[in-house]
């Protein structure tokens, strides 16, 4: 009896010990990818503890930077293929799947791209043949090894009128028809996204549903909107992110969250725009010796809460992708206020798989 006991015990044990080990890309294995964004040094295997965790942790990647225009592009008639081509091996030597980003954005691009040799904005033609050659080349050279591209990455305003990047002003919005032609051009087999950030807010979200549906109707392939989900402790709300979920799948496409952190700070400014920049202070960076428990499990709950909306619409939503590993490594630790301390993503400062991922993967395992 006591021999039956105590088996039972250590099989009992084993297998909380298998749960506690199980990752949550094993366990949201089916119903989504999980994804996370990858920076060179970690490619590069700079701490190998980095590296290893991505490589076990997660069943897709995505480049943190080294994709963007002006890193593969900086010029003309240069490209800088090194970090990109080593970030498509490591996915693949890890059997990830592997996400391009981004090929037309308005930030992170050379100036190059919109000015001739006086200086002057180049003409629609001049601009939609240097697309054209820009995505050729970059989606042409990783062709049949990335699943997907965020062809053109936040083209609209909050209140849903367009950015006026230097592409619409010089291509109006077809600009972003084009680009989805071109990608699609270069690799008729790889999936296209367009990406943004705050699409839970109505007036975005109902201009990105009208974007989907007038790419649709000029027969142009669109797979998947991608949601960043750079989001904050009260915004936005659960139901303004179901009802964005409900939009999307409405319009006929997939929903990616492609760069999901919860920011624990407080903040002056709810957006994304890499161009927001706001004075530090003690107040607004509370919580550098640490986080007080009833915060951290606000915060807990907050992801839950929208992991659980993720499970719910997984029918529809087919990868979740962190931006960034761990705390140490987040942008948000300089954005939008230099210097602070945030813990907006899965893994702490020392590396460490935070108590809630066993909460996430006890209820993707409950899911359906
Ligand atoms: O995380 C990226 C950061 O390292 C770069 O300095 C920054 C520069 O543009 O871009 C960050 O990534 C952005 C992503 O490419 C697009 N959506 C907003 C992300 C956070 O700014």
């Amino acid at each position: 009896m006591k021999l039956i006991t105590t088996i039972t015990a250590l099989v009992f044990l084993a297998s909380i010990q298998t749960m506690a080990q199980k990752t949550l890309a094993d366990a949201t294995k089916g119903k989504f990818l999980l994804g996370v964004a990858v920076n060179s040094q970690q490619v590069d295997g700079v701490n190998p503890i980095e590296t290893e965790l991505i490589a076990k942790e997660f069943s897709a990647i995505v480049p943190e930077n080294c994709m963007k225009p002006q890193p593969i592009h900086p010029e003309e008639n240069k490209y800088v293929w090194d970090s990109a081509d080593k970030f498509v091996a490591f996915g693949e030597k890890n059997k990830q799947v592997v996400t391009g980003h981004c090929l037309i954005w308005h930030s992170q691009i050379g100036k190059w791209f919109f000015i001739d040799a006086d200086g002057k904005d180049v003409s629609p033609e001049v601009l939609k043949e240097r697309m054209h050659q820009h995505i050729l080349t970059v989606v042409g050279r990783y062709k049949g090894r990335i699943k997907g591209w965020d062809v053109v990455n936040e083209a609209f305003e909050d209140n849903g009128t367009y950015r006026n990047s230097k592409f619409y002003q010089i291509l109006g919005k077809d600009f972003i028809k084009y680009a989805f032609q071109f990608a699609h051009e270069a690799d008729p087999n790889v999936e296209l996204y367009y990406n943004d950030y705050n699409v839970e807010t109505p007036a975005k979200c109902d201009a990105i549903v009208q974007l989907v549906k007038e790419l649709k109707a000029a027969g142009c392939r669109i797979d998947a909107v991608g949601s960043q989900a750079h989001w904050h402790m009260n915004s936005p709300t659960v139901d303004a992110t179901e009802t964005s979920i409900k939009k999307l799948k409405d319009a006929g496409v997939k929903v990616l969250f492609t760069e999901l952190d919860i920011s624990i700070l407080p903040s002056p400014y709810d957006g994304a725009n890499v161009a927001a920049n706001f004075k530090y202070s003690k107040e607004m960076d509370p919580y550098k010796e640490g986080v007080p428990d009833s915060i951290q499990q606000k915060w807990n709950k907050r992801m839950l809460d929208m992991f659980g909306l993720f499970l719910k619409y997984n029918d529809v939503v087919d990868r979740v992708t962190l931006w960034g590993l761990t705390d140490n490594t987040t942008w948000l630790n300089n954005f939008p206020i230099r210097g602070r301390k945030d813990y907006p993503v899965l893994f702490d400062r020392n590396n460490q798989r935070k108590p809630v991922v066993d909460e996430m993967i006890k209820m993707a395992k409950k899911s359906k």
